[in-house]
This record gives structure tokens, C-alpha cells and sequence, in this order.
């Protein structure tokens, strides 16, 4: 089968791919060795991360030109809202504050986003959309695959790794296909090699609580 531009831009990316699904922060989450002080500061700021993912999805329903598309993206904005409280219920229980500020990674990613659905092509903001959420569905299935569904992590780890996850991301792809032309094919290439960038940051700025220096 010829390759499709997806395979074209994960065959890109597999050097940074790579280095994210087995950053340190998630081998020590899948063998047990991950401290709470990094565990709970991915809480913090990937709370953050997925109320901007809300805004970026607003954005982009917006845009849309067809049902199709409106309607997917508008079902997914509604799982969000069910993902948000699984941050809520853990940081409850564990005491952990969600009124943080974003660090610099943060920011930087989610202002990325923002600006890709405000002023990018379509295709470059299903780009980094299909991005973000394959880096997740990877990153959480290596996991999934020493672990499985154990504690404490099995609500996360069945977020992202759910069959209906799956589902999702598959069906981005194909819309990214469906919109994606070949005079798009340079600005999608790097969108996606910063969305793989800033995946990979995001985990080493969690695993290294990495804040603002002043
Ligand atoms: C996702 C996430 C997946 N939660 N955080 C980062 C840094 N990248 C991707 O997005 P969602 O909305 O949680 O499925």
C-alpha cells in the first residue's frame, strides 16, 4: 500500500515520537517509580492544556466548512468536558490545586494551538489536532501495554486508550486527508513536527517541574 501522508508525517517525526513515548516520566509511571510531586504537576498544567484544547475545538467548529466535520469535532468537545472531570475528581481527592498558572511549555503549546485555529489553514489545525491527540493515544498505549488498567493510573490510562479514543483519532486522520491538498503538504509538515516537539517538552517540563525562572 502506498504511503498515506499520515505514515509520511509519523516517519518524520519517529525520532522525537520515539524519544516521547519512552521520556522518563512515563517509564517511571509504567514501573511504579514516579513520584507524586511530577505525577501531580501533570495534572496541573495538562488541566490547563485540555481547557485550551476546549477553546482550540470552539475555534475550529467554527471553521468547518461541512456537518461532517462540525459534528465530530462538536461530539469531541463534549468528551472533553468528561476528561476535565477526571482531573477535577483526582485533584479533590489528592488535595492538589487546579489554580495554577501555566509554565512556559504550557503556555507556549497552548498558545500555539490557539494561533493554528485562529490564523492557520484548516489543515494545519487538524494537523495538530490529529498530533496532539496520536501523541496521547501512543504515549498512553505504551503504557497500557506493561501496565494495563492498574492503579492509580486507570482512568487516565483507559482516557486515552479507549476503543471510542481510538476511534477518534483514526476519524481525524481521515479528515486531515479529506482536507489536507498538496499545496498544504510544507505548512502541515511543520505543524506537525512542532506539535511532536512540543509533546516531547511537554512530558520533560512535567518530569523536571519546569516553571518560569523568575
Ligand atoms: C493531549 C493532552 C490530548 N491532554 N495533553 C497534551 C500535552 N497533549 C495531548 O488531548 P485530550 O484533549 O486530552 O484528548
Amino acid at each position: 500500500m502506498t504511503p498515506t501522508l499520515l505514515d509520511e508525517l509519523l516517519q518524520e517525526a519517529q525520532p522525537i515520537w520515539h524519544a516521547m513515548t519512552e521520556h522518563p516520566f512515563l517509564r517511571e509511571l509504567t514501573t511504579g517509580r514516579l513520584t507524586r510531586e511530577r505525577f501531580d504537576f501533570w495534572v496541573q498544567q495538562d488541566y490547563l492544556f485540555v481547557h485550551a484544547g476546549v477553546r482550540f475545538l470552539a475555534l475550529l467548529i467554527a471553521r468547518a466548512p461541512d456537518a461532517e466535520l462540525r459534528s465530530g469535532l462538536l461530539e469531541a468537545a463534549v468528551a472533553f468536558r468528561n476528561e476535565l472531570a477526571i482531573f477535577e475528581d483526582y485533584a479533590r481527592t489528592h488535595h492538589v490545586s487546579l489554580a495554577v498558572a501555566p509554565t512556559p511549555v504550557c503556555l507556549g503549546y497552548a498558545s500555539y494551538l490557539l494561533a493554528t485555529a485562529a490564523t492557520g489553514s484548516l489543515a494545519e489545525a487538524l494537523t495538530v489536532l490529529w498530533g496532539a491527540e496520536k501523541a496521547y493515544y501512543d504515549a498512553w498505549a505504551t503504557v497500557r501495554q506493561t501496565l494495563g488498567l492498574a492503579e492509580p493510573y486507570a482512568r487516565w490510562i483507559e482516557n486515552w486508550t479507549s476503543p471510542q479514543f481510538a476511534a477518534w483519532v483514526d476519524w481525524l486522520g481521515q479528515q486531515l486527508l479529506r482536507y489536507a491538498s498538496e499545496a498544504d503538504r510544507a505548512a502541515v509538515r511543520a505543524a506537525f513536527l512542532a506539535t511532536a516537539r512540543y509533546e516531547y517538552l511537554f512530558w520533560d517540563m512535567v518530569y523536571h517541574r519546569l516553571g518560569w525562572p523568575l
